[in-house]
C-alpha cells in the first residue's frame, strides 16, 4: 500500500533524465521524446485550434487550462438547484485516491446550506491509512465521513445510522407535525465515474441505476426507493468549467473521472511514471519486472522500459509507448499497480 503527498507543488523536473544517464547516439534519437513530458497537457478541441490558428498567441498559463465542460453539465447544476429543495441531505461521493481533486468545488457551495455526509469511495483501491486520515479530517459537525467500497458493499451499512444521526432533529420535527414515518430524501453527487450509481444499487440491494466504468453514464435525474421511508435522487457526474491546476486534471484522467482520450495519452502514462517511481509499490515493481536502477530512469524512458518488459515492440524492434501508455493507465484504475492514495490531508 502506499499513499503520496499532495504534489501540487512539484515541479516537471521529476520528469528530467538524471545525471549520469545513457548517453551517445541513442541518447540523441531519445532526447526529443524526452522533452515530451514538458509539453502542457491539451484537449484535442487545442490541439485542433492550435494547428488551424498557428498566428494566434498562446500563454503557457492558457495552454496549461484544459478546457473540458459539456454543455449537459450546466443543464445538470441547474437542475440540482432546483432538485435540492426536495432533499433533506445531499451524500457526496469522491474518490478515495484522489480525495482533493475529486471533489468539485462548485458542488460543495451549491449544497452548503444542507445536512451533508462524505463516502469516500473505492477505498478498495486506496491506501488504507491515509483513508483513515482523510475520514478525520473530514468529519465536522455537520458533515459525516465514511469510507466505503461500493464493489464489495463494504462500509455501506454505515450509511444509514449516519444519516439517521446527522438527520435527528428534522426527523423528530417531522415527527412532531404528525408524519408517522417520514420519508427521507438524499441527493446523490459527485463527479463522473466516482460510484454514484453503484452505490445506490448497493444501499437497495438492486441493481436499477445503470452503472458502467465510464464517465457520463447517469445523463439524468433519477429518483429510486432504497428502503421504506428511504429515497435517493441519482444525479449526473458533475466537472467544474476549467482545471485551472494542472495536476487535478492530470488526476482526474489517471482515475478515468475524465475520458482520457481529451489528453495525450503517453504524456499522462509519463506524468503518472513520475509518481510510480517514487511510491515503488512492490505491486508496480513485480508487475513490469523493474529493478532498482530502472526506477532511476527518466519517466519516458521508464516507459519504453515498461513496453519492453510487456513485450510491445513495433517494427524494428522499438518499444510501442502508446500501447504500453495504454496499460499502464488501465491497470492504475484497477489497482493492480497498488492501492494507491495520491493526496493526503
Ligand atoms: N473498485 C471499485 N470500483 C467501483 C467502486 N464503486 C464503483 N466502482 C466502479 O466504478 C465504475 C463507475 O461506477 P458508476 O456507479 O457508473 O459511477 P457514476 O458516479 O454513477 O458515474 P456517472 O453516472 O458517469 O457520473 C463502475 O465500473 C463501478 O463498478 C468501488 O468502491 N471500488
Ligand atoms: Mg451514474
Amino acid at each position: 500500500m502506499a499513499n503520496y503527498k499532495n504534489t501540487n507543488k512539484r515541479g516537471r523536473s521529476d520528469s528530467r533524465k538524471p545525471s549520469g544517464g545513457r548517453s551517445g547516439a541513442r541518447m540523441n534519437a531519445k532526447t526529443k521524446k524526452a522533452e515530451k513530458p514538458s509539453k502542457p497537457l491539451q484537449s484535442k478541441a487545442q490541439k485542433t485550434q492550435r494547428a488551424k490558428k498557428p498566428d494566434i498567441p498562446q500563454s503557457s498559463e492558457h495552454n496549461q487550462i484544459i478546457q473540458w465542460y459539456p454543455g449537459h453539465m450546466t443543464k445538470t447544476k441547474r437542475r440540482m438547484e432546483k432538485d435540492l429543495k426536495l432533499v433533506d441531505a445531499v451524500a457526496e461521493i469522491i474518490d478515495a485516491r484522489i480525495p482533493v481533486s475529486s471533489r468539485n468545488p462548485d458542488l460543495a457551495s451549491l449544497t452548503s446550506g444542507k445536512p451533508r455526509i462524505v463516502l469516500l469511495n473505492k477505498c478498495d483501491m486506496a491506501d488504507s491509512r491515509a483513508t483513515a486520515k482523510w475520514v478525520e479530517h473530514l468529519n465536522t459537525e455537520n458533515v459525516r465521513a465514511i469510507p466505503v467500497d461500493c464493489k464489495s458493499g463494504r462500509g455501506v451499512d454505515k450509511f444509514a445510522p449516519a444519516l439517521s444521526a446527522l438527520l435527528h432533529d428534522r426527523i423528530e420535527s417531522y415527527k412532531a407535525k404528525g408524519m408517522v414515518n417520514p420519508t427521507m430524501r438524499v441527493m446523490i453527487v459527485g463527479i463522473p465515474n466516482v460510484g454514484k450509481s453503484t452505490f445506490i444499487n448497493r444501499i437497495s440491494k438492486k441493481n436499477k441505476a445503470v452503472s458502467a466504468d465510464r464517465p457520463g453514464v447517469t445523463r439524468g435525474n433519477q429518483w429510486f426507493t432504497v428502503a421504506k421511508g428511504f429515497e435517493m435522487l441519482d444525479t449526473p457526474g458533475v466537472l467544474w468549467p476549467k482545471f485551472e491546476d494542472q495536476t487535478v486534471g492530470e488526476r482526474l484522467a489517471f482515475t478515468g473521472a475524465v475520458k482520457s482520450d481529451v489528453m495525450d495519452t503517453e504524456l499522462l502514462a509519463v506524468r503518472l511514471l513520475d509518481l510510480l517511481r517514487e511510491l515503488k509499490t512492490p505491486e508496480f515493481k513485480d508487475r513490469y519486472k523493474l529493478t532498482e536502477d530502472d526506477l532511476t530512469l527518466q519517466s519516458y524512458e521508464l516507459l519504453e522500459r515498461i513496453a519492453r518488459s510487456r513485450g510491445m515492440l513495433i517494427s524494428g524492434g522499438e518499444p510501442d509507448t502508446e500501447r504500453a501508455a495504454y496499460t499502464l493507465l488501465d491497470e492504475f484504475r484497477a489497482a493492480k499497480l497498488g492501492r494507491i492514495t495520491l493526496e493526503l490531508p
